[in-house]
């Protein structure tokens, strides 16, 4: 065994509320991996346990990876070995999995949230937070010789070099290793420090020719592959470059969610998601609000989709942004994001902590980590976090990118100067904020906007497909016409269920935020066709 891959049919259990030994909860029924157990309707809104237990065959040193929520707990014969508190992230636990047999898993996952400050995930939070398994669950037989990460930094588009950068558990250079790009012939090579090489016969990834390159690293007959495009992003004199070419974004805030499967989409609702976003002529996908999963970047590589990719984080108080161990648990997850994300080509841009408390100073510490956490781990990529606040930020300064969440026609605050035409005043007078000096540098995204609307309203008034359908021809001719936005993430692409007992009940009709431009099931709204005519109106072929 390698690496095997643990999907399918597990025993499962659930009880309400969350378990100091959850081993006891009886295991009666039966659930798929992956799967979130509070997408089933019988469980949907409770608040608890599920134990998914099944046997397992293998021995020795084992690396265990998936992602899933809200919280994990992984227990081996009994005995735990790994836990996690970061939701929609993936995580590695290493163990030693005992002698050659059989031997028992069980992951256990709650959605049982406290309310405690240093949680990461809040019922105040405008999206539902599923429990359960949301990736593959793959089991890994490890050893010192097992390559841990491979990192590829592309340096220049036009000549194919890339900086490799790869780590093994012990120190390298007293072994044999090679390097062989896209199954060429293998070249000795030291992994004392990273490596300078030219790509063999080199084709640039760019969303219209999403051309991809291997890279396989082998030491004593074992070996490791990763995919990688070559494209830069620059970002200065306020235009956001790829390999050298201006860039306008033109796309959608997705949630990675469905009323039948919750957080664990199966590939197919995924796949059919975004071709549907790249046949629209739309180039761009904010991964709204937490990391995305590998698959999902997989097909936006391949897709030839630019990614704003972020972490877990949701309108956050001040409590929580000064609480120390929500602030680690935020970088932890920050750098788990950049580090296991890093080689996709589709992902131009890092974002964390949407719409936080950024107008009060006391948030300065907790930004500031974050973006010298990013900048850490990867210089190539720009790095931002979407505001609502706006004109009042404080700390737009630290960020690459200047990003707003603004709903000009729809969160009105006077309802005197309101509705479709308030969108281009409204939009302009922020691209002249940014157009100051102190900012002008930075590219400018306005990183949501949008309305509600309910399938099959056509009363024309507020949450008719209609006046949706309206608002966003105003935004998007605003936008396209104006060179000082960078571009644009609607939101969003479709409905997503949110907390039924959340305190803006009112306003989110059924359970769901129903601003999407498509169903939770991916039936359109009218202003789908809009969104398609003014992508073709602007951008012509240009992404399809
Ligand atoms: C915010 C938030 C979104 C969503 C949106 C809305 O901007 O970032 O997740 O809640 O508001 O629909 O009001």
């Amino acid at each position: 065994m390698e690496k095997i891959n643990l999907d399918g049919l597990w025993q499962f259990g659930f009880a309400e509320g969350k378990y100091a030994d959850p081993l006891m909860i009886p295991v009666n029924s039966m659930a798929a991996v992956p799967s979130c157990f509070d997408a089933d309707p019988e469980l949907f809104g409770s608040h608890g346990t599920g134990v998914y237990r099944r046997t397992v065959e293998c021995d020795g040193r084992v690396r265990l990876t998936f992602s899933g929520g809200l919280f994990l707990r992984i227990f081996w014969d009994g005995i735990e070995v790994g836990k996690s508190v970061l939701p929609y992230t993936l995580e590695d636990y290493e163990f030693d999995s005992g002698k050659p047999g059989k031997h028992e898993l069980a992951i256990v996952a709650d959605n049982v949230l406290t309310g405690t400050n240093d949680e990461m995930f809040k019922e105040y939070y405008d999206f539902y937070g599923y429990g359960g398994i949301y990736s593959h669950v793959e089991l890994e037989k490890i050893s010192d010789e097992t390559i841990r990460r491979i990192q590829v930094i592309p340096l220049d588009y036009r000549t194919g070099e890339i900086e490799v950068t790869v780590e093994f558990p012990d120190a390298p250079e007293t072994t044999d290793t090679t390097l062989a790009f896209d199954g060429g012939m293998p070249e000795k090579i030291s992994c004392s420090g990273p490596i300078r090489r030219k790509v063999p016969n080199f084709r640039l990834w760019t969303p219209d020719t999403p051309n991809l390159h291997t890279l396989t690293i082998a030491r004593n007959g074992k070996s490791k592959e990763v995919v990688f495009g070559i494209r830069t992003i620059d970002w200065h004199g306020g235009i956001l470059r790829l390999n050298g070419q201006p860039l306008r974004l033109l796309g959608y805030c997705r949630h990675e969610a469905h009323p039948d499967f919750g957080a664990a989409t199966p590939l197919s609702v995924v796949r059919n998601d975004l071709v549907r976003i790249k046949n629209q002529g739309c180039n761009f996908i904010r991964g709204s609000h937490y990391p995305q999963r590998e698959e999902m970047l997989d097909l936006c590589d391949r897709l030839g989709i630019l990614v704003w990719d972020e972490s877990l984080g949701w309108g956050n108080r001040i409590e929580s942004l000064t609480d120390p161990l929500f602030q680690s648990r935020q970088e932890e997850q920050t750098v788990k994001m950049v580090r296991s994300s890093y080689n996709h080509p589709s992902v131009i841009i890092w974002g964390f902590l949407n719409e936080c408390a950024s107008d009060n100073v006391q948030t300065r510490p907790i930004i500031k980590r974050l973006c010298d956490a990013v900048h850490a781990n990867d210089r190539s990529r720009p790095v931002t976090f979407a505001s609502n606040r706006c004109e009042n930020d404080l700390w737009l300064e630290l960020l690459d990118i200047i990003s707003f969440n603004t709903y000009p026609g729809w969160y009105d605050p006077n309802p005197q100067v309101s509705g479709i035409g308030n969108i281009t005043p409204r939009l302009t007078e922020k691209a002249n904020f940014v157009s100051a000096p102190q900012f002008a540098d930075k590219p400018f995204i306005v990183s949501e906007i949008g309305a509600g609307a309910f399938l099959g309203d056509h009363s024309r008034a507020r949450w008719s497909e209609e006046y949706q359908a309206e608002l966003f021809r105003a935004v998007l001719d605003t936008i396209f016409t104006n060179p000082r936005f960078t571009g644009i993430a609607i939101w969003q692409f479709c409905n997503c269920r949110t907390y039924i007992s959340t305190q803006y009940f009112f306003i989110r009709p059924r359970g769901f935020n129903n601003k999407g431009v498509l169903d939770e099931y991916r039936r359109p709204k009218l202003a789908w066709n809009v969104i398609t005519e003014l992508s073709a109106k602007y951008f012509g072929k240009r992404n399809k």
